[in-house]
């Protein structure tokens, strides 16, 4: 029986600068694409944010997923199994943006999305013949979907219920490598095979990995209507749109989630403009998470900084607006314009790439560009300072205070966040270090 190692890569930087051991996320790729190998295979995953990899595995071939910081790491991978013969094979975020690049490294490239052509890739490898590159022509449906194996999740506690409803996004915000990723289209499974998948989980906490739970609200509502009577508790990620209607927020609560992680970016209408994400109003931003929270969810604000109409007082004025609005958490990113997107052609043309080391592209601890109105150092110190003070113990009490919302795990994650910031953070350093 053949045998396949599948990998989700994490370098060691990046593990270190995510701390992966604190945000230790199950993760769905590898095991749904385990559940689309034909009969006959033996399949193990590793997810290296959690695990070990076996070098001496004995294995026919081994398949790497991985994100732009981990792509030397991937190639490291591939050159160790590939010098013992084994076919390695790549895909994922990274492969997609740069595939010239990655192909280099590989036996099997997979550019995009993979449903359909995997398993007919892993019937012709059993064949003796097969491809350099795979790429589908048009975007697959997501119809008829397998679950995910959820035998090699790495958790099996609470929390390992991870599943996805939609896959891509509408818009097309300069930043962001989905849209190009998905080819600009946004697909949804049929609701009742997710309501099926989200009821199979034995855990009451569940995580839908979409980039954007309100991509298509009515959808959406059916969706929350449909996954209600399990009385599982939920979250995901969502743009702006969800906060601005009242019945998505209804359904949503009702359904039981918890949390919406909210692509609020930047307090700055102009950096919004400037990146092509002008649907987000920042007048309206008060409003929308205070109609958020009325429903019962908490809200982890997703927030960038170093757009081109930041200065450093962007740092203080983004963080009294989140203490003002009440919100539990926040996710703070350095701007990263990845390969591939419409902003790191921008950046390259205006000749402020200032470095192509991909590991450096962890939008955490490093500035691979040069920023408009202040140095990478005042960046780089701005975006620990609003880490430091938004896991204060005067932060927290004013934010929670103000919309204690959630308190009973708000407060403990808030808690658990400053205890890590506080012992230390990543560490800081710039683009030539
Ligand atoms: C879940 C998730 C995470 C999880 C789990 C990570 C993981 N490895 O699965 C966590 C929270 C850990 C995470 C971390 C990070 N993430 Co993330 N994450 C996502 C998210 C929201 C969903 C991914 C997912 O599960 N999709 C569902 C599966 C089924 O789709 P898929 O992965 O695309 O797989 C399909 C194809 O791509 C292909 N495929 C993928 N891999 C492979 C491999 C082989 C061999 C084959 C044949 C096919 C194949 O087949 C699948 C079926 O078609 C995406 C957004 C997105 N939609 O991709 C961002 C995303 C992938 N993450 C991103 C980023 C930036 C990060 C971080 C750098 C953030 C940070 N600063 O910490 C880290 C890096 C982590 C690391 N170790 O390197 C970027 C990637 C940018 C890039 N150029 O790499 C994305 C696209 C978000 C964005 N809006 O920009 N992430
Ligand atoms: S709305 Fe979010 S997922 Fe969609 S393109 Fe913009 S940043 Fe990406």
């Amino acid at each position: 029986m053949p045998k396949l190692l599948l990998i989700t890569a994490s370098a060691a930087t990046i593990k270190r600068v995510r701390r992966s051991r604190f945000l230790n996320f199950q993760q769905i790729t590898m095991p749904y694409l385990a559940s689309r190998v034909p009969p006959g295979w033996e399949v193990i995953h590793v997810d290296e944010e959690a695990e070990e990899i076996d070098w001496n595995a004995e294995v026919d071939m081994v398949g790497v997923t991985f994100h732009t910081p981990s792509a030397y790491h991937a190639y490291d991978i591939a050159a160790r199994f590939r010098s013992r013969g084994v076919c390695v094979v790549l895909g994922g975020p990274h492969v997609t943006l740069v595939p010239e690049e990655a192909s280099k490294y590989a036996d099997v490239i997979f550019v995009g999305e993979a449903e359909g052509l995997w398993e007919e890739f892993l019937k012709s490898f059993e064949a003796g013949t097969y491809l350099k590159e795979y790429q589908l022509t048009t975007p697959p449906s997501l119809e008829n979907v397998p679950a995910a194996r959820k035998e090699l999740f790495h958790r099996h506690d609470y929390s390992s219920g991870v599943l996805f409803a939609t896959r891509g996004c509408s818009n097309e915000c300069d930043f962001c490598t989905v849209s190009v990723m998905y080819c600009h289209s946004l697909r949804k499974r049929p609701i009742a095979e997710v309501a099926a998948e989200y009821a199979s989980f034995k855990g009451k906490v569940i995580i839908f990995w979409d980039d954007n739970i309100a991509g298509d609200l009515a959808y959406a509502k059916e969706l929350f209507d449909a996954i209600a009577p399990y009385r599982k508790w939920w979250s995901s990620q969502a743009s702006i749109q969800a906060g601005r209607d009242d019945a998505f927020l209804e359904a949503a609560a009702r359904s039981g989630c918890k949390q919406l992680f909210l692509g609020l970016e930047s307090i700055s209408q102009e950096s919004m403009k400037g990146v092509n994400k002008h649907f987000n109003r920042v007048e309206s931003y008060y409003e929308i998470i205070e109609r958020i929270h009325s429903y019962g969810i908490a809200v982890q604000a997703g927030m960038v900084f170093g757009f081109d109409a930041d200065t450093p007082q962007v740092f203080k004025d983004t963080i009294d607006f989140l203490e003002e609005a009440g919100v539990q958490n926040a996710t703070f990113n350095i701007l990263t314009p990845f390969p591939g997107t419409a902003l790191f052609r921008r950046l390259e043309a205006e000749g402020r790439i200032l470095t192509r080391d991909w590991t450096k592209y962890n939008s955490r601890a490093n500035v691979v560009y040069q920023p408009r109105q202040m140095d990478t150092t005042e960046l780089l110190a701005g975006f620990r300072y609003a880490n430091e003070r938004f896991y204060s113990l005067p932060s927290i009490a004013r934010r929670l205070l103000r919309s204690p919302v959630q308190l009973w795990w708000t407060l403990p994650l808030n808690l658990a966040y400053s205890y890590g910031w506080h012992r230390g953070g990543p560490r800081i350093s710039g683009p030539s270090s």
